[in-house]
């Protein structure tokens, strides 16, 4: 199924100049952007956000360390894209996270771990809902579908 998923380059990817890197990943994968932004979060959206950290002890400092620089949000759309992008990004601790995924490559923290990306296809609605006007969101002829996929699998 085609899908949108929402990936976030977090303060400590944004400080260590990995959003190039990061970006780049998902360019040769052979996803599409179709929103991009520099913004910062707010208390609101990040209570909502991590709604299921919210009795967690490191919670506020979650928060906190979300706030701490602007960050860098996007949508990426591809076939399975939430499944797919969650592979690319790798286990939430970045010492266990998998050689080779973006966390196993570049991150040794379990919070500090550069990037956010969707966990289900109604988390990526609620997210791009919270964080992008529709107008932000862009629908475009891909020049590389026809090669990245199948006639079948693109349908056509
Ligand atoms: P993921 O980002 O891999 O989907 P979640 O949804 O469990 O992981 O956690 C959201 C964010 O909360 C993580 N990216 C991380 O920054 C932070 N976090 C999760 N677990 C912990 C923890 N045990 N201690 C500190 N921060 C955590």
């Amino acid at each position: 199924m085609m899908q949108q998923s929402v990936v976030l380059v977090k303060p400590d990817g944004l400080q260590r100049g990995l959003i190039g890197e990061i970006i780049a990943r998902f360019e040769r994968k052979g996803l599409k952007l179709v929103a991009l932004k520099m913004t910062t979060l707010s208390h609101d959206v990040l209570d909502q956000w991590y709604a299921h950290h919210k009795e967690k002890p490191f919670f506020s400092g979650l928060k906190a360390f979300m706030m701490q620089t602007p960050i860098i949000a996007m949508v990426w759309e591809g076939l399975d894209a939430v499944d797919t992008i969650r592979k690319l990004v790798g286990l939430t601790k970045g010492r266990e996270a998998e050689a080779g995924s973006i966390r196993g490559d570049f991150a040794m923290s379990q919070s500090n771990n550069l990037i956010h990306a969707s966990d289900s296809v109604e988390n990526a609605k609620k997210e791009r809902n919270l964080l992008f006007a529709q107008g932000e969101i862009f629908a475009y002829e891909s020049g590389v579908d026809c090669l990245v996929y199948s006639k079948e699998e693109l349908g056509k």
